[in-house]
């Protein structure tokens, strides 16, 4: 059965009932693994999960005619309000080859060049209310700016839906409804058998059906508007047929990817820009290269408006947020199966079927990325030291078929984004703040604030640095 720990023996078994996964379940597996080892089986209630992040069963593990995307325990329990949508469907359930080959179409690289006017639309509200922060001498709360950001520009590039998140000083409800829905996915996992889950069970029940009515206004909303030929996500999801068989997705699994889309397209992608900054307002040294690159590309215009091939030049603000990402992956985890029975990088024995969960945080962070793996470095991601390490040694994006569909979309936003931050602002990390990454299935930098000052012409004069791209300082 699936989740079956290997023959004892082989792999170290850490029986965690005692105390329970906590609130902080991938972190806690990173420390287990700092203990006894990058391959160990964790034991809750007599449930094993097998958890690797050596890079040679992560290379193996990526071989698809021997293994497969995995729905493992945290995403069955997504699925209880996502369905058969892309990220949770199973492997030969009809809807996904179906769904996915209607909208990769819409990820295409050359399809950003369609999402980028709006994603710099809503660069600008951040910018407008950062600009109003700054003025009046207040803290920016990162992550939460961060969540607005991207949900307003996933909803308005896919669905045309304006979910007007800098208007509002809470959350918008979707939002608050969609993490408690995530966190709900990920408490489930750690439940003691015999407790009574009933009012939590109630409480995610009204959140799911909350996040469903939202997603049926949005879908209404484009068929009121007689606009279903829009090439956006939506569009396609209401027009496109499939070349096989001519047929479009149905109504269910409709909503169900534009539910998924929400929640993949803006939790992830917000973690990532918040940790790109955290690791920015930590290291001057590396603040000072991004600002090179982007003072380079926009001088002192006051109001820059990138155009989508500028975003393409930006490649060390890119290998910013590729080095954030390696250390903390947003989404963290993901599980395959074995087809059949094998042998895992010939070492540890696996039965048709059996899952094994490969932990990002800790791939990251294993000997080919040098002795000093905690350094936040984005030397590590130049064109040459990408070209000489594994091509799986950095999975923030997951492998094969079912990797992450939304890759340069989440890319092209971040990074124009970011480099519109730096160009116009300079961060303080005012609090000394001290990282604690919160968990809701993906991570964020919990708490995490800055106050900025308005860069000034001076500034941007000091910036050009000769001379080659040094490492970053050790923190
Ligand atoms: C997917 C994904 C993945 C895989 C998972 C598994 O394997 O289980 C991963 C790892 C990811 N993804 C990650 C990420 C990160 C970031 C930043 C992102 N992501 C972003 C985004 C955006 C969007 C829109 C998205 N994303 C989406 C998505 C989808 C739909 C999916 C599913 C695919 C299939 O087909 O399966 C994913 N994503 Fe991501």
């Amino acid at each position: 059965p699936p989740g079956t720990a290997p023959a004892p023996g082989t792999v170290p078994v850490v029986d965690i009932s005692a105390t329970g996964p906590g609130s902080t379940p991938i972190q806690q597996v990173m420390d287990l693994m700092r203990e006894h080892g990058p391959v160990l089986v964790r034991r809750l209630h007599g449930r094993d999960t097998l958890f690797v992040a050596d890079l040679d069963l992560v290379a193996d593990l990526s071989d698809e005619t021997r293994f497969a995307k995995a729905v493992g325990p945290a995403l069955r329990n997504v699925r209880e309000f996502a369905a058969d949508g892309l990220f949770t469907a199973y492997g030969d359930e009809p809807n996904w080859a179906k769904a996915h080959d209607i909208l990769m179409p819409a990820f295409a690289l050359g399809s950003m060049r369609t999402y980028h006017p709006v994603m710099l639309r809503v660069a600008r509200r951040l910018i407008d209310a950062w600009d109003r922060a700054s003025r009046a001498g207040r803290p920016v709360n990162v992550p939460d700016d961060m969540t607005r950001m991207t949900l307003d520009t996933i909803g308005l590039a896919g669905f045309g839906y304006d979910f007007g998140s800098f208007e509002r000083a809470e959350p918008h409800p979707f939002v608050e409804a969609m993490v408690r829905c995530l966190e709900w996915s990920m408490n489930r996992l750690g439940r003691t058998p015999g407790d009574d889950h009933r009012a939590a069970d109630a409480a995610f029940r009204a959140d799911a059906d909350h996040l469903a009515r939202v997603v049926d206004d949005v879908i209404a909303a484009r068929v009121e508007a007689g606009n279903d030929e829009a090439d956006d996500l939506l569009g396609l999801m209401l027009t496109a047929r499939h070349p096989a068989d001519g047929t479009t997705l149905d109504t269910a699994n409709i909503r169900n990817q534009v539910i998924t889309f929400l929640i993949a397209g803006h939790e992830t992608t917000s973690g990532a820009m918040s940790f790109a900054l955290y690791h920015l307002a930590k290291h001057p040294e590396v603040l000072h290269l991004v600002q090179r690159e982007v003072d380079a590309l926009w001088g002192d215009a006051a109001d820059v408006e990138p155009t989508f091939d500028e975003v393409g030049r930006l490649t060390y603000t890119r290998q910013v947020l590729n080095e954030a990402l390696r250390l903390w992956p947003t989404a963290a985890a993901f599980s395959r199966y074995a087809r059949e029975d094998t042998l895992l990088g010939g070492r540890v024995p696996l039965r048709a079927g059996q899952e094994v969960t490969v932990l990002g945080p800790m791939l990251h962070r294993q000997p080919v990325w040098g002795d000093n793996p905690e350094l936040f470095d984005p030397t590590r991601f130049t064109a040459e030291a990408e070209a000489a390490r594994s091509p799986h040694a950095f999975k923030p994006f997951g492998t094969g078929e079912r990797a992450c569909i939304g890759r340069q979309f989440a890319l092209h936003e971040a990074t124009m984004l970011l480099a519109m931050l730096v160009h116009r602002y300079r961060p303080h990390d005012h609090a000394d703040y001290a990282l604690t990454v919160k968990e809701t299935l993906t991570l964020k930098p919990e708490g995490f604030t800055l106050t900025l000052t308005p860069r000034t012409t001076a500034d941007r004069a000091h910036s050009p640095l000769p001379g080659a791209v040094p490492a970053a300082a050790p923190d």
